[in-house]
């Protein structure tokens, strides 16, 4: 079993608006409304491999009633701490020429007492895992710190942190060292404070944090792949081009198909084709968090792995 936490989950809705510009009026039969947010995806993609997950976080309003029923009709385990705030949620414009326009919405506010319940829960639930996983951003009124005080509370109980965030509240996780951090650019670039842009820079930013006692660090090129650092190694994973439909979520996927790896003993290197499989498989479908398992073993054939000492 494996506990996702997904502090700020969201309805996710997309449309597909036929040459979207900035500034029009548009009318569209064709959006569709999934529950969404970075570690509902990973939840969804573990349950896909037949793996026990739970998930847990924060849920308010008619919203959060519709995303506890989504999870149920899938057979996903969740105990949210139930909030008087909204629960968000996130649009995205999918358009003819490959262009996304994403809004996020920041999150509900959550009270002193509500985090009170959510510590409670969590201190309860990680009892039974031996992995814990924090994906996505940190709704309005908790500190960044958040992730920060699960990893260091997760780790007096030796469970493994995965961690995938951004901003603030990856770089306040980073000081508790995960056991498991997947930045991309943009994030490695705030983290550092600095730009990177050559392929040396991006691997000495991934070799300092793995050197730092980060186990496993994936940093994430998007379409160009991945490198991996674990264990004075470097894994230059490359994925094939497919048809991108969305890929929004694929970063989750991956995450999500790591961690089956991980809970199936997977050896290392094929964890890692499993993952990157999942998030190619990913943006084939339109809904985030979606793997279709018999296209993602179809694509663990052309995943291309080089394995180098660092
Ligand atoms: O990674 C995709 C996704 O999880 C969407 O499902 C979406 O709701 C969004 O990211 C939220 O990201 P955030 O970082 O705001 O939690």
């Amino acid at each position: 079993m494996i506990l996702i936490i997904s502090l700020n989950p969201s309805i996710d809705r997309w449309y597909n608006v036929k040459d979207f510009e900035k500034g029009q009026i548009f009318k569209t039969e064709d959006f569709k409304y999934t529950p969404g947010g970075k570690g509902i995806n990973v939840a969804k993609v573990i349950n896909e491999f037949n793996e026990q997950v739970m998930v847990t976080g924060f849920l308010g309003g008619r919203s959060g009633e519709y995303i506890e029923e989504k999870l149920d009709s899938i057979s996903v385990n969740h105990r949210f701490v139930h909030i008087n705030d909204e629960t968000r949620g996130c649009i995205r414009i999918l358009s003819d020429d490959g262009s996304q326009t994403e809004i996020l919405e920041g999150g509900p506010s959550i009270s002193t007492d509500e985090v009170i319940k959510f510590y409670e829960l969590y201190r309860e639930l990680i009892k039974d895992v031996d992995i814990v996983c924090a994906s996505g951003s940190v709704p309005t009124g908790l500190p960044d710190e958040i992730y920060r005080d699960l990893i260091v509370m997760a780790k007096e109980q030796n469970k493994k942190f995965f961690l995938d965030t951004s901003g603030e509240a990856l770089k306040l996780g980073i000081e508790a060292l995960p056991f498991f951090i997947k930045p991309n650019k943009d994030e490695l670039e705030y983290y550092l404070g600095c730009s990177v842009e050559s392929d040396a820079e991006i691997i000495g930013a991934g070799k300092y944090l793995s050197e730092d006692g980060i186990e496993i660090v994936i940093i994430s090129l998007g379409r160009d792949g991945s490198i991996v650092f674990h264990d004075g190694y470097m894994y230059r994973i490359r994925v094939p081009k497919v048809d991108t439909v969305n890929s929004v979520g694929a970063g989750d996927s991956m995450t999500g198909g790591f961690i089956a790896s991980l809970l199936r003993d997977y050896e290392f290197e094929f964890a890692l084709r499993v993952a990157a499989a999942c998030g190619t498989a990913n943006v084939m479908e339109s809904e985030p968090g979606k793997v279709d398992m018999n296209n993602m073993k179809k694509i663990m054939n052309d995943i291309v792995i080089t394995k180098s000492k660092f």
